[in-house]
């Protein structure tokens, strides 16, 4: 340990802590002679400049999030072990928001579903739910992922986006109506981050502590009101300010203003499963809450805005693999997928101990793990902690009543490759047709044939215009015409003469 005392003062130094004697003039022979080599100094600053990225997400790369807490304020534990999940429990948290297909810098008020990541530090592991701001997705099986983004994305030649692609891909695969249609609608561009639902989206496993199964789904009701942006004040504001919703988040929390979410869950009993009308795993489709109705929990808040945004959001890792004792995973093949690829991508994107970064470590809990070394390694073992399993030298081992996975389902059949089996009210638009018909006011079905009909302008391939209109008459047939005569009107003005003065 050090006895001289450190020198104090903002002073620069270099990344190793040492003085460095000029911000602003590299080392020369004489004021006008050559640059010197050995000027570690100008070298450092360079290199760690080309090196400040890291690779942006493949998806939901534009993003923002802040710090909070989530407290229980139910009893829940008929249903779930989960320490988080028990009476008067408060957990440190992140949360992280984003657009889908934008990539970095692209604006946050383009229409698209929105990330709705959770992180939760708590005592038994951190716990990630990785949900959006819509109860469904496009897709029920995740071999269609990377065509379904490279659909919503850029062409391979001119690296445009393009409503052809979109189009195509969307009515080539109808299951994706049911989440078209929050997309179309209001959902599909939220006023702000603090003024939208989140949902876990998938069903999920809860295990109560005598072992009972049960299947859930997870809601995030905001506490400041579903608002929306129509189409043309999405349009301004995506010229005026790219980083709209990052802007909002950030100022509210910085005024004090923390906004706030309350959780329920949807309870399945684990046999309902078996003769349900929908396929319970199925992520195109909701539980409607007359059968399964909201049951409250408790009330996430943010209220700590990050005090380094790329290492506490654009290195933050959220992976639904991350369960802890008394929740685990369901049948979902889209979950099951998923399972697979977060962390997967954050080995990628930000390296081979990306939990050792505080964001990412889990504070609260003791991790007694037999991994060690590899790049950038920072927490290690205790020096007499044996490095392999079974060892007589009491290393961790493994206690399979404490772990997340003592869950499961009943599985058997021959390995096939097949669509998901359809339930008796099973199809691809019953739901979203009781949503047009049912859920959504005259006033959001009117928006939501204006969006559709704005969208569809940009196709330039008639048939698969064509086929767009039909996903909609499929849908709802009133719809389906209201879109065609939309669609219609919008070209018959555009087709008018400018007026000359
Ligand atoms: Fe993602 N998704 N996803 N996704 N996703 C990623 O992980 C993936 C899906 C969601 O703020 C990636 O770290 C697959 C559904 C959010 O950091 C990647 C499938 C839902 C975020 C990935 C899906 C989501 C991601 C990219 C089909 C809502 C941002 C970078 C099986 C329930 C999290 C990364 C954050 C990010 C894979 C579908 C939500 C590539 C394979 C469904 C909120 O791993």
């Amino acid at each position: 340990m050090s006895t001289t005392p450190r020198p104090t003062g903002p002073f620069t130094t270099t990344n190793s802590g040492a003085p460095v004697a000029s911000d602003n003039e590299s080392l020369t022979v004489g004021a006008d002679g050559p640059v010197v080599l050995h000027d570690h100094y100008l070298v450092e600053k360079l290199a760690q400049f080309n090196r400040e990225r890291v690779p942006e997400r493949v998806v939901h790369a534009k993003g923002g999030g802040a710090f909070g807490v989530l407290e229980t304020t139910e009893d829940v534990s008929q249903y779930t072990r989960a320490a988080l999940f028990q009476p008067g429990v408060r957990t440190e948290m992140l949360a992280r928001f984003s657009t889908v297909a934008g990539e970095q810098g692209s604006p946050d008020t383009w229409r698209d579903p929105r990330g709705f990541a959770l992180k939760f530090y708590t005592t038994e592991g951190n716990y990630d739910l990785v949900g959006n701001n819509t109860p469904v997705f496009f897709i029920k099986d995740g071999i269609k992922f990377p065509d379904f983004i490279h659909s919503q994305k850029r062409l391979p030649g001119s690296s445009l986006r393009d409503n052809d692609m979109q189009w195509d891909f969307w009515s080539l695969r109808p299951e994706s109506s049911h989440q078209v249609t929050w997309v179309m609608g209001d959902r599909g561009i939220p006023k702000t981050w603090r003024h939208m639902d989140g949902f876990g989206s998938h069903t999920y496993q809860w295990i109560n502590a005598a072992g009972e199964r049960f299947w859930v789904k997870y809601h995030f009701k905001t506490d400041q009101g579903n608002e929306y942006l129509t189409g043309d004040e999405a349009e301004r504001l995506a010229g005026v300010d790219a980083d709209h919703h990052r802007r909002d988040l950030f100022d509210a929390i910085e005024g004090g203003d923390f906004p706030s979410w309350t959780l329920y869950v949807q309870v399945m009993p684990y046999e309902d499963a078996k003769t349900y009308r929908f396929n319970p795993f199925d992520l195109t489709k909701v539980w409607p809450h007359g059968d399964y109705p909201l049951i409250k929990v408790g009330r996430m808040t943010l209220n700590r805005n990050p005090e380094n945004f790329h290492a506490q959001i654009e290195q933050a890792s959220f992976e639904p693999s991350n369960f802890v004792p008394g929740i685990a995973t369901s049948p979902d093949k889209m979950l099951l997928a998923r399972i697979f690829s977060y962390a997967d991508a954050h080995r990628y994107r930000i390296g081979a101990n990306y939990q050792d970064l505080p964001v990412n470590y889990p504070k609260n809990a003791v991790v007694s793990s037999y991994s060690k070394e590899g790049p950038m390694r920072y927490t290690f073992n205790a020096p007499d902690v044996p490095v392999y399993a079974p060892n007589s030298f009491g290393g961790p081992h493994a206690d399979a009543g404490r772990a997340a996975e003592s869950a499961g389902w009943d599985a058997d059949g021959e390995l096939v490759r097949a669509a998901a089996t359809l339930h008796p009210e099973d199809d691809d638009v019953v739901q979203p047709r009781t949503m047009y018909r049912e859920v959504l006011d005259a006033a959001a079905r009117e928006r939501l044939v204006g969006n559709i009909a704005g969208h569809i302008s940009g196709v330039r391939t008639d048939d698969i215009r064509e086929r767009a209109f039909r996903y909609w008459d499929n849908i709802d047939t009133e719809l389906g015409s209201r879109v065609r005569d939309a669609y219609a009107r919008a070209q018959a003005e555009q087709d008018q003469p400018v007026a000359t003065v």
